[in-house]
């Protein structure tokens, strides 16, 4: 499914009717997150934080998703959609502690970074194991249905998750079960190196959904407004007790798989060129411009004011201490077990303490 042409235009029929000031927040958030990203690599690239993964090219997949959820409805991300958080207004600031695993950081430097969360945003933790977010994102879809609450799950996954046990165990529980939850598979060619068709024998990944009796949509992820409509659709058959939806979000991965990774050693240059053409970013201006809306000096004031956000926000995360040693210990138990004291108290004391004890 597509909803903008390649002249700009929109297909009157599948228009999902946003007002133009929606589409252009929509537009805005996607340029934000990108020039984030791009920041982010770059600070990686210079030793400043450890890693990163990010979504260049999978913006409208990512944010169109989100919005298209209520506020009342949770997130389950995997681990790219960190734009979907910033969309539901969650501080860059935190965001950026959080890549610095700095005292302000909500997971304390505990977790690798871009595996954040938010309870008050609706936006589960990030579960680094591949596919295991989906049986969680069913779980809460089914206690939001059983407690009668008006909340469904939209969840996020790459193609490679659904060669996971997961995937199935979870589609099949929201099948028989018909738990209110969008299945949001972003197919972006690669799970790392290995490229979608020899993930699977299967000619969609869409057509999985019919073994678990799921309503299925392929769709252009690279086009926000098409995203938009399709996840609205899937919220909507959730929310009036229709049951589960499964939508393919057709993308490409534009950057590595992350920080830690080298495209260029399994794809082709003119491959990455001619997804290039089709980048979401440049699909959704081209909508704005045709309706009058935007223009390139617009276009150069929003990405002034959001690089110098992100660089602002990084100059403070950068001037804030680590989080103390003792909090290593925190946080897990509601009373420290024994061990934990224990191993506190040595962390304390510091190697040097240690070392020293053991000489003698
Ligand atoms: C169970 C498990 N196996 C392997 C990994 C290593 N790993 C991290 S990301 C990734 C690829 C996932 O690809 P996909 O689901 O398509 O998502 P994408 O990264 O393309 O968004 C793999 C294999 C992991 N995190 N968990």
């Amino acid at each position: 499914m597509q909803v903008i042409r390649d002249d700009g235009s929109l297909d009157s029929k599948r228009d999902p009717g946003l007002s133009v000031d929606e589409i252009i927040a929509l537009y805005k958030a996607m340029v934000r997150t990108r020039i984030v990203d791009d920041r982010l690599e770059r600070i990686q690239r210079q030793g400043r934080i450890a890693f990163h993964v990010g979504s260049l090219g999978e913006e409208a997949a990512i944010i169109g998703a989100a919005a298209a959820l209520r506020d009342q409805d949770w997130i389950v991300p995997c681990y790219r959609e960190v734009g979907a958080l910033l969309w539901r207004g969650y501080p860059l600031q935190r965001y950026v502690d959080h890549m610095y695993g700095n005292a302000d950081d909500p997971v304390r430097g505990r977790q690798m970074p871009d595996h954040t969360f938010s309870r008050s945003h609706r936006y589960l933790a990030v579960s680094a194991p591949i596919g295991t977010q989906i049986p969680h994102a069913v779980g809460l879809a089914m206690a939001a249905k059983t407690r009668k609450l008006d909340e469904c799950v939209g969840v996020f996954f790459g193609d490679g998750a659904t060669s996971s046990n997961d995937f199935h165990a979870a589609m099949n529980f929201a099948g028989v079960f018909q738990s209110p939850v969008v299945f949001l598979c972003r197919n972006n060619g690669y799970a790392i190196s290995l490229p979608v068709e020899r993930q699977t024998a299967t000619r969609t990944i869409a057509e999985k959904a019919a073994a678990y009796r799921v309503p299925a949509s392929r769709v252009d992820g690279n086009d926000a407004l098409a995203v938009f409509a399709a996840v609205r659709e899937g919220m909507q058959r959730a929310a009036h007790g229709g049951g589960p939806t499964f939508i393919e979000l057709l993308t490409y991965r534009l950057g590595g798989h992350s920080t830690s990774d080298d495209p260029r050693i399994y794809r082709s240059e003119e491959e990455v060129e001619a997804w290039g053409n089709a980048d979401p970013i440049l699909r959704l201006r081209r909508h704005i411009e045709h309706r009058g809306v935007w223009n390139d000096g617009l276009d150069e004031d929003w990405r002034t004011v959001c690089d110098l956000e992100v660089k602002d926000c990084v100059r403070r995360a950068e001037q804030k201490p680590p989080p103390e040693i003792a909090e290593m210990f925190t946080d897990v138990y509601a009373e420290q077990p024994w061990h934990l004291r224990e191993q506190g108290a040595q962390a304390l004391d510091g190697p040097r303490a240690a070392a020293e004890e053991d000489e003698s």
